[in-house]
């Protein structure tokens, strides 16, 4: 819609938080210093891989598309309830970078291929993922055929999903 990849580090919530703290002037020096402070901080925080939920922005969950540098990529969401969405994907053998935003307010979730389900081991996983939280992982699938993935803290509750690498 807006073009605008959540990971911009200049994002509009930031910029307009920025301009709004600097119009108190005199009567705000001290609060505008502090707000300056606080998007500093939010603008670098979590390091590489976590950024701010931004389900707003890019494809709809679960669209695969191919990033500039040839790899495929992926989004998935939670919320407060035990659903991914969506729950199933499609990827061509290759890398894949795979991103899940938990859009939820309360509920911690976390992300990782079901062990011994699949036709190869993909390792890589989220082991944590807080509300309000995105990380991305990435590896490489080279053999066709289906992979759970669940997080596991929420498995009784049925959370449970399936990638396939297509043939
Ligand atoms: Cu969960």
């Amino acid at each position: 819609m807006n073009g605008r990849r959540g990971r911009t580090p200049s994002s509009s919530p930031l910029a307009s938080s920025r301009r709004a703290s600097g119009r108190g002037r005199g009567l705000c020096k001290k609060a505008a210093v502090v707000a300056a402070a606080v998007v500093l901080l939010a603008g670098c925080g979590g390091g590489g891989t976590a950024e701010q939920a931004a389900p707003s922005s890019g494809p709809a969950p679960g669209t695969v598309t191919t990033a500039p540098d040839g790899v495929q990529e992926v989004t998935l969401q939670t919320q407060d309830d035990y659903v991914f969405t969506p729950d199933a994907f499609t990827v061509a053998p290759g890398e894949v970078r795979l991103t899940v935003v938990n859009a939820a307010r309360q509920t911690t979730h976390n992300f990782r291929f079901t062990p011994g389900d699949g036709p190869e081991v993909i390792e890589p996983e989220i082991p944590l993922l807080a509300p309000g939280e995105s990380r991305t992982i990435e590896f490489t699938v080279t053999a066709p055929g289906d992979h759970g993935f669940e997080c596991s803290f929420h498995t009784q509750l049925g959370q449970f999903g399936t990638m396939t690498v297509s043939g």
